[in-house]
């Protein structure tokens, strides 16, 4: 289990302090959330604001594009400092020449689907990809709840990748709290964006959260 922590959840008026502390307490990835607007009626982060998190933080800067056009994105991704990009597949016509092109540029590359979105086109890009997301939320905004719906589509898609013999990690976004974690894992999933469900709760601090958070998933514990 690895755990990416969305930054768009962090207080922006502390975020250098909210990065070095997540840090020390050992999350695993930086979840960028970058949207245009378009894709979906909202705005989150910019490649800025991740030039500026490389100054501090060594951590892997795993992007998630919620954009209409992501091939648009990908140099100026690479040149901020992203090490994993993502992309929707809802919103590319040529998903195997965006991969290509992401790799090209030295990042690893991931596809997106969102809740209602078939595994259809998945094995076309399985030979390349280096990372499913899977939405569990509809993209574009922090605190929403889980779509059930989406637990047997995570472990069809587990099956199709041990089928096709590749290590291809499976993420999970959206209303990730210490049950749908559980419930994600079990599924197939191995890396978990640690959003307002856990992380960014109000409950303690980011240090108290992550550890309660590892703790309560791996110990199997499902009352929080
Ligand atoms: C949503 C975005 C996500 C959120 C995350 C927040 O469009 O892609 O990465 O930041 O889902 O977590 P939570 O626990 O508030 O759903
Ligand atoms: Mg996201």
């Amino acid at each position: 289990m690895k755990i990416a922590a969305s930054l768009m959840c962090a207080d922006v008026l502390h975020l250098e302090q909210d990065i070095r502390e997540l840090e020390e307490a050992g999350v695993d990835f930086w979840h960028i959330d970058i949207m245009d607007g378009v894709f979906v009626p909202n705005l989150a982060m910019n490649f800025d604001t991740v030039k500026a998190i490389k100054t501090i933080s060594n951590i892997p800067m795993d992007a998630h594009l919620m954009v209409n056009r992501p091939e648009d994105f990908v140099q100026s991704a690479a040149e901020a400092g992203i090490d994993w990009f993502s992309f929707h597949l809802e919103r590319s016509m040529f998903p195997v020449r965006l991969i290509d092109e992401i790799k090209r540029f030295g990042m690893k590359a991931g596809v997106v689907l969102n809740p209602s979105t078939s595994l259809e086109r998945i094995p076309y890009v399985l030979d390349r990809v280096d990372y499913v997301v899977i939405m569990t939320v509809e993209p574009g905004f922090a605190g929403q709840k889980f779509v059930d719906g989406v637990l047997p589509k995570i472990s069809q898609l587990a099956q199709m990748i041990r089928e096709s013999g590749r290590e291809i990690p499976i993420e999970v976004d959206g209303n990730i709290n210490v049950v749908n974690a559980q419930r994600t894992l079990a599924a197939g999933a191995e890396i978990l964006v640690g959003g307002t469900s856990s992380i960014f709760h109000n409950g303690g601090t980011l240090t108290q959260n992550l550890a309660q958070f590892k703790q309560a998933v791996l110990g199997g514990r499902s009352d929080e």
